[in-house]
């Protein structure tokens, strides 16, 4: 039985659902193996991460429920979006009240209510004469400027980085106190392509320095409530863009502090907390059924030494897409995360080559009658992926007339082959150059495989010529956003902790000599330039055939992906790496409407 202790601030564990105690049976591997029955030689030295148990409790998990939220609540939501709608629509509004009311709307995570009109409002002003637009209220004004740049932008209209020239002109002597126009600015900066030249180097560089400075001069002893307010969003956006967050935190932190505004609308922050709690509710109950799921098919408890993450690998989920309307997305989302925790974990710890080449044969040949070909302790693994690959195709079939299998299967066959090669790196001792690591790494770290099935079941209508880009992995989108999360992930998960094979980081000490610092700042470097990439794709190319949404889904994985490890191994130990603060705030604790 799961008994209560403090781990952390009593509010965050009040309600029991983190595990305290420990289940040796998931642990320990002197203890009954529940894979050992005869087809393994005892004699074969096994490796172990040393994974920690799940700290999340499935029967508790169950009768998680939001107090907040009952019959009377989507009609008080309801009422509240008919106000906030109609504040869109009013022609009293300036330009500039428009822009923050939609930056507001999004950064509250409540835009999906909206999204046609918001998509309207920025279509027209964008191909309006922007002259005149400009004229009335945004010449001159840095903010707004800054706001509008990056609102377009973030929808895929392209704006020239140009129109800061007018302000950096005598850059230097920026206003100082017009640290409103610095976070914007600096927030900007961070939709830059790499076809801007001045956005990443210039910009971005100069309104970090002197957002630090206003940070190093202000104490806080001296300043009056609301510069109090303003460095907290100094201290937040130094720490991690809000372009580079993920997005439902985002909101959680914007509930907050948007709600102390003095000039709030207080319909508005009524209308978000009502609506997260809605949602943290809907989140709910897609993770009992994930969670239950998982129990059923076993591996956590089969596969010992493999990490139990189903409630992680659901937040991961909403990291990608937190939409409430898409649950079954979601939920074959997060069976898909945990099914590739499982695989990653049979050939970076458990397997010898000799299994690890059968495994991949397997996923090759896709033959269910082959199953017994198969090491014993595989089998259920394999067949859980099959069956689940089966049941996607099978819906897909059904609602859009198009057979997807060959596709997914590929796609598991493909990141079988990757975690393959890096265990025949690893137990061959081979020391591979960057560009080649790279070249591999992008696909074990699992992304391409995500993103097939996520295309799949997402999109509406689904394009062969767009799977076949997919699955050949010509999407530069896809490989940008899986670069992010490998390299952000080979940041936290180091050889020398878990013995992995030699990460981005050694392979670029080993190619160049540099110091492990040097090599750290030049995967920081890749990762922004990655970053570059994407918004390249998002906003100047077109050729790509790919939606709007799905590309933004993509880069969703990569935010998530520096949220999960920008304190640690948030996915393997995330006890340790504030992930379970951030998945209780998400998940189970509602904002309080008291
Ligand atoms: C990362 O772990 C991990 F869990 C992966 C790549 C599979 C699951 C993906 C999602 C939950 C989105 P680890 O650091 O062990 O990965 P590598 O590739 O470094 O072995
Ligand atoms: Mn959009
Ligand atoms: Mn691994
Ligand atoms: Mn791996
Ligand atoms: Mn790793």
């Amino acid at each position: 039985m799961a008994t209560l202790v403090q781990m952390g601030s009593p509010l965050i564990y009040s309600n029991a659902l983190v595990k305290t105690t420990r289940r040796p049976k998931y642990f320990t591997c002197t203890s009954v193996a529940k894979i050992t029955r005869g087809d393994e030689s005892p004699m074969v030295p096994r490796r172990s991460a040393n994974y920690q148990p799940s700290v999340w409790d499935h029967s508790h998990l169950l009768s998680a429920k939001n107090k907040y939220v009952n019959d009377k609540s989507v009609k008080a939501r309801d009422l509240l979006k008919e106000k906030v709608r109609k504040m869109l629509d009013d022609e009293k509004n300036t330009y500039l009240d428009k822009l923050e009311l939609i930056d507001d709307l999004e950064k509250l995570g409540v835009s999906y209510h909206f999204e046609r009109q918001i998509a309207n409002i920025l279509a027209v002003s964008y191909h309006k004469d922007r002259r005149i637009v400009r004229e009335c209220d945004i010449e001159k004004d840095l903010h707004a400027t800054a706001l509008e740049f990056r609102l377009f932008r973030q929808h895929g209209f392209n704006v020239s980085e140009d129109v800061f020239d007018v302000f950096m002109e005598d850059c230097g002597n920026f206003e100082s106190e017009d640290i409103n126009g610095l976070i914007s600015l600096y927030e900007a900066s961070y939709l830059s392509t790499k076809s801007d030249t001045k956005l990443q180097k210039i910009i971005r560089d100069f309104a970090t320095r002197q957002l630090r400075d206003f940070v190093d001069t202000h104490d806080g002893t001296n300043s009056d409530f609301e510069s109090c307010d303003v460095k907290e969003m100094v201290i937040q956006a130094l720490d991690m863009p809000y372009y580079w967050r993920m997005r439902r935190l985002a909101t959680r932190w914007y509930i907050d502090v948007y709600g102390k505004r003095h000039n709030k609308n207080r319909d508005l922050v009524e209308f978000a907390k009502i609506d997260f709690n809605i949602v943290q509710a809907i989140y709910q109950e897609e993770l009992k059924n994930v969670s239950s799921w998982w129990k059923e098919t076993c591996l956590g408890n089969q596969l010992y030494f493999a990490r139990d993450r189903i409630v992680e690998n659901y937040f991961w989920t909403i990291g990608q897409i937190q939409e409430p309307q898409f649950g079954n997305v979601g939920r074959i989302m997060t069976k898909v995360n945990a099914l590739l925790t499982t695989i990653d974990d049979i050939y970076d710890i458990y397997g010898t080559l000799e299994e690890l080449q059968l495994f991949t044969v397997a996923f090759e040949n896709w033959d269910v009658n082959r199953l017994d070909d198969l090491p014993e302790y595989m089998r259920l693994c394999f067949l859980v992926v099959y069956n689940e690959v089966n049941i996607i195709g099978c819906d897909i079939l059904r609602s859009k007339n198009i057979n997807v299998i060959p596709y997914l299967r590929k796609s598991w066959a493909d990141v079988c082959k990757a975690y393959l090669t890096e265990a025949k790196w690893y137990k061959t001792g081979h020391k591979p150059n960057l560009k080649e690591y790279m070249q591999n790494a992008w696909i074990s770290i699992s992304a391409p495989t995500i993103f097939v099935h996520f295309y799949c079941v997402f999109s509406d209508q689904l394009s062969i010529q767009v799977l076949e880009t997919l699955t050949q992995h010509q999407q530069n989108v896809v490989r940008s956003s899986a670069s992010v999360f490998r390299l952000a992930n080979d940041l936290v998960t180091s050889p020398l902790a878990r013995g992995d094979v030699p990460k981005s980081i050694e392979c670029y000490m080993n190619e160049t000599g540099a110091s492990e610092e040097e090599a750290r700042s030049y995967v920081r470097q890749m990762i922004n330039d990655s970053w570059d990439e994407m918004n390249y794709e998002m906003i100047a190319h077109t050729s790509s055939l790919l939606h709007h949404d799905f590309v933004e889904t993509v880069m969703n994985l990569a935010r998530m992906s520096q949220c999960m490890y920008q304190y640690g191994d948030g996915h393997g130990s995330p006890e340790k790496a504030k992930i379970v603060e951030r998945v209780m705030s998400l998940l189970f604790n509602p904002v309080s409407l008291d």
